[in-house]
């Protein structure tokens, strides 16, 4: 990837690691024992953003339903106050970007592309809680659009991150590469819902949210599998990872590195554990299954 090699490391998923209250929780500790090799920030947005109204989490068996809504400082505060922070930690920042519009997007790459401490960019045309943003993501063309007009306005490295709630997500990533990505990421979370018990009301407050977790695990993997078998570009592999047999399962879907995400909501340290098991268990791993010859073209 564009002077970038992620062969078989951990990044986070987007939004589910905040490294900002990690620090002030842990301290110094957290940078000398970072739980991953890259560090992708929560998805910002051009203006400030409150988010959904609450409650914003529910807990469903093997995962979690999050309704978050891209509460985010906006561009000027995420500028000023975050990125100096995130700045510090001992691993390359990738900046996750979501915009309402192409224009509002390519004004907030065209912005943080200036910054020398970004290493690159992850586009997020995937968000479940924002309309918007799965529609961008959910079609190939769109998202052809949105990558050519984010292309010519930055030489970092830009990963689309793919919904899993598309028709053909192998469709949409054979188009992002089209127009100019240099890795796609998969899965953001799948739309799901969940009831007030006893009650017929949404428990949500925004009524829908994203599953994540182990619960989507098989679904992500399959994606993996058939967007890997369509894509040259590298893909990054999530969805349910809990542990480095976890992980190896999306090495060998075709995944050139993986993202851990739920998992480190009960266990801040996740990254740590699971790249440590799966730099055990990789010289195990023989032949994967793009290397059996299923690559289709
Ligand atoms: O903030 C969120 O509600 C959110 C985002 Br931006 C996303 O990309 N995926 C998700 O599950 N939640």
């Amino acid at each position: 990837m564009r002077g970038f090699d992620l062969s078989g490391l951990v990044l986070n998923g987007s939004g589910t690691f905040d490294a900002i209250a990690a620090r002030r929780t842990f301290g110094d500790e957290l940078l000398e024992q970072f739980p991953f090799d890259v560090f992708v920030s929560k998805t910002i947005t051009a203006e400030p953003r409150q988010g959904n109204p609450p409650p914003r989490l529910w807990e469903t068996p093997g995962g979690l339903i999050n309704s978050i809504g891209l509460p985010n400082k906006g561009l000027d505060g995420f500028l000023a106050a975050d990125l100096p922070q995130l700045a510090e930690l001992p691993v390359p920042l990738c900046v996750s970007v979501m915009g309402f519009t192409r224009d509002e997007l390519a004004k907030l790459v065209a912005a943080v592309d200036q910054r020398e401490e970004v290493a690159m960019f992850e586009l997020n045309v995937s968000c479940p809680n924002v309309e918007t943003g799965l529609i961008m993501g959910a079609d190939p063309s769109e998202t052809a659009r949105v990558m050519e007009r984010v292309r010519p306005l930055t030489d970092k490295p830009v990963i689309v991150k793919l919904t899993p709630n598309a028709t053909n997500p192998a469709e949409v990533a054979v188009a992002a590469e089209g127009a100019g990505a240099d890795a796609v990421s998969l899965v953001n979370t799948l739309k799901g819902m969940a009831f007030r018990p006893g009650t017929s009301e949404p428990w949500l407050g925004a009524g829908t949210g994203g599953v994540s977790g182990p619960a989507v695990r098989a679904i992500a993997l399959q994606q993996v599998a058939a967007v890997s078998k369509r894509a040259e570009i590298p893909v990054i592999g999530m969805g349910g990872i809990a542990s480095g047999a976890g992980a190896q399962d999306f090495l060998a879907a075709g995944a050139e590195c993986v993202a851990v995400g739920t998992e480190s909501f009960r266990d801040p340290a996740a990254g740590s554990r699971i790249r440590r098991e799966l730099r055990g268990l990789r010289p195990k791993l023989e032949v994967t299954y793009l290397e059996r010859g299923t690559r289709s073209g």
